[in-house]
């Protein structure tokens, strides 16, 4: 069945809606103390819910030459990435956050700037879109460089088995998400033109549904189970509690 752009932008709206209140549902069971993970969990999905229904809507759409860009994509992107990151981050360095905040600082400024460099990509002329895309894949290499190498380090150093376990997990499965990111770039409209717009958006959709709604489930299902079999004290929270 060959679904048209409405349809899939449609499915995108309705699948980050119905991810917002199941999300919303699993956090209000969390105890206290993890709280912070539904709210980043629940509001990731609710901005991307707004932008798919924007982007149903045509709200948003440039023409530059003969591409579309579709800006809510990117306003979505610059929001709950940086978020994405945080709630995966917060996982590696919880109390110890304060003396390691640059860790995380780092990160949402490499984020932020890998979005926006990569607007500039797409609205770039021939001349200069390929370093544009360039500064963003080096700002990705970067984020990875810190998920794999700083916080992996800081995990396995401060966390028990389960804790590394959960972090790990998780770090794989968003970096082989986000990498097809700027593949779909490169093969759609954006970059060479090997995707039809209807099958760059297509990918998006599912990669997004992935990357928020399953994201979201993985980790604050986790952290449920976790907080139920680990010995947590009152106030403290369960990523706490899997300190070493
Ligand atoms: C662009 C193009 C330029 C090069 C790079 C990109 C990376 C984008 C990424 C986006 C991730 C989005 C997510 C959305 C969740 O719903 C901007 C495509 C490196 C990694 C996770």
């Amino acid at each position: 069945m060959d679904l048209t752009l409405d349809s899939w932008l449609l499915i995108g709206t309705v699948g980050m809606a119905f991810g917002t209140v199941i999300l919303a549902l699993l956090a209000l069971t969390l105890r206290k103390a993890d709280r912070h993970h539904g709210t980043l969990a629940v509001g990731i999905t609710a901005v991307a819910a707004t932008a798919y229904y924007a982007l149903t809507y045509g709200l948003g759409d440039i023409t530059v030459g003969d591409v579309t860009v579709q800006s809510a994509r990117y306003i979505d992107w610059l929001v709950t990435t940086p978020m994405l990151l945080l709630s995966l981050g917060l996982l590696a360095l919880p109390s110890g956050v304060r003396g390691r905040s640059w860790t995380l600082s780092t990160l949402v400024f490499l984020d932020i700037y890998m979005v926006a460099t990569g607007f500039f990509a797409t609205i770039a002329d021939a001349n200069t879109k390929w370093a544009w895309y360039a500064f963003s894949c080096l700002a990705f290499v970067f984020i990875l460089v810190i998920l794999f190498g700083t916080l992996m380090s800081a995990v396995k150093k401060a966390g028990n088995k389960k804790l590394v376990k959960l972090y790990s997990n998780l770090a794989v499965y968003l970096s082989a998400l986000w990498i097809a990111y700027p593949l779909v770039w490169l093969y759609g409209t954006t970059g060479q033109g090997y995707l039809s717009y209807l099958d760059e958006n297509t990918f998006y959709t599912f990669l997004d549904l992935l990357a928020k709604v399953g994201f979201g489930f993985l980790l604050l299902w986790n952290i449920k189970k976790l907080s139920l079999t680990t010995k947590v004290k009152k106030g403290q929270s369960t990523v706490d509690a899997l300190m070493k």
